[in-house]
C-alpha cells in the first residue's frame, strides 16, 4: 500500500496535486468523489478530516490541506534536486513561490468572485457585476501572459515544469471552461500554456489516474 493518499474531488484543484505527485515520481493512493449538488460528499470530508476542502493528502501520519501548502510539503518532502521548488536560499524559490500563492490569493479569488456572483447574486444587474469583477481577471491574465512571453522556456520559469506550473495550469483552465471574467477575449499564449502543461506525461498520468474532467 502506498503511503501516500490523495482524496481527490472532481473537478476540482485536486488536479494540482496528482500532477505534482507524478512529477515526483511518488506512489500514491486516490480517494475519489465525484461532486453531490456540486459539494464534496460528506463521506469525503470525514474520511479526509482536515478542513472538508479538497484536494485533502495523507502521507503516513502527516494530514495536509491547501493545494500550496501540500505543494511546498511535497516539494521540500521528496524534491531532492530541488526541480519543482529551488531550495532556501535560491532566489528562485520566491520566483516560484510567488506563483503558488498567486493561484489562490489573487488568480483564485478574482475568478471565484465572479462564479460567487453568477451563483448568489439576487437583486441588481448581474452582467454589470460580471462586467466590473472581470476587470482583476483580466488584469491577471494579461499578466501571467506578458510573464510567459518573457519566459525562456514554454512553462512559467523556462523549459521543465516546476510548481508554478502545478499550480496556475489549473486556474487558466477552470477560468476558459468558465467563461469567468473573459467578456470573450482570448489570451492564446495561456491557451498554448495549457495545453503545453495538459500535453506533459505527468499531466496525463495524473489525468488517467483521477479521472479529473472540468
Ligand atoms: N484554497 C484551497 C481551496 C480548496 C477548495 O475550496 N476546494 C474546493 C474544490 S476546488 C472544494 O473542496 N469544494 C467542496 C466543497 O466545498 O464541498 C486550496 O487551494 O486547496
Amino acid at each position: 500500500m502506498p503511503q501516500i493518499t490523495l482524496y481527490f474531488l472532481q473537478a476540482s484543484r485536486s488536479i494540482r496535486i496528482a500532477w505534482l505527485l507524478e512529477e515526483l515520481g511518488l506512489d500514491y493512493e486516490v480517494k475519489f468523489a465525484d461532486r453531490e449538488a456540486g459539494k464534496a460528499p460528506q463521506w469525503l470530508k470525514e474520511e479526509a478530516g482536515g478542513l472538508g476542502k479538497f484536494p485533502t493528502l495523507r502521507d503516513g501520519d502527516v494530514l495536509l490541506y491547501e493545494s500550496g501548502n501540500i505543494t511546498e510539503y511535497l516539494c521540500d518532502t521528496y524534491d531532492k534536486s530541488h526541480q519543482l521548488l529551488p531550495p532556501l536560499g535560491d532566489s528562485k524559490r520566491y520566483a516560484v513561490l510567488q506563483w503558488i500563492h498567486a493561484s489562490e490569493a489573487t488568480y483564485a479569488l478574482h475568478a471565484l468572485a465572479i462564479l460567487y456572483a453568477r451563483r448568489f447574486q439576487k437583486d441588481g444587474d448581474p452582467a454589470k457585476t460580471e462586467e466590473a469583477l472581470s476587470i482583476n481577471v483580466q488584469k491577471d491574465l494579461d499578466y501571467l501572459a506578458s510573464e510567459l512571453e518573457k519566459s525562456p522556456g514554454k512553462f512559467i520559469m523556462g523549459d521543465e515544469v516546476t510548481a508554478a506550473d502545478t499550480m496556475m495550469e489549473f486556474n487558466c483552465d477552470f477560468v476558459f471552461a468558465m467563461e469567468l471574467g473573459t467578456q470573450g477575449r482570448k489570451w492564446p499564449k495561456i491557451e498554448q500554456y495549457v495545453k503545453d502543461c495538459q500535453g506533459t506525461e505527468s499531466w496525463v498520468k495524473a489525468q488517467k489516474k483521477t479521472g479529473h474532467k472540468l
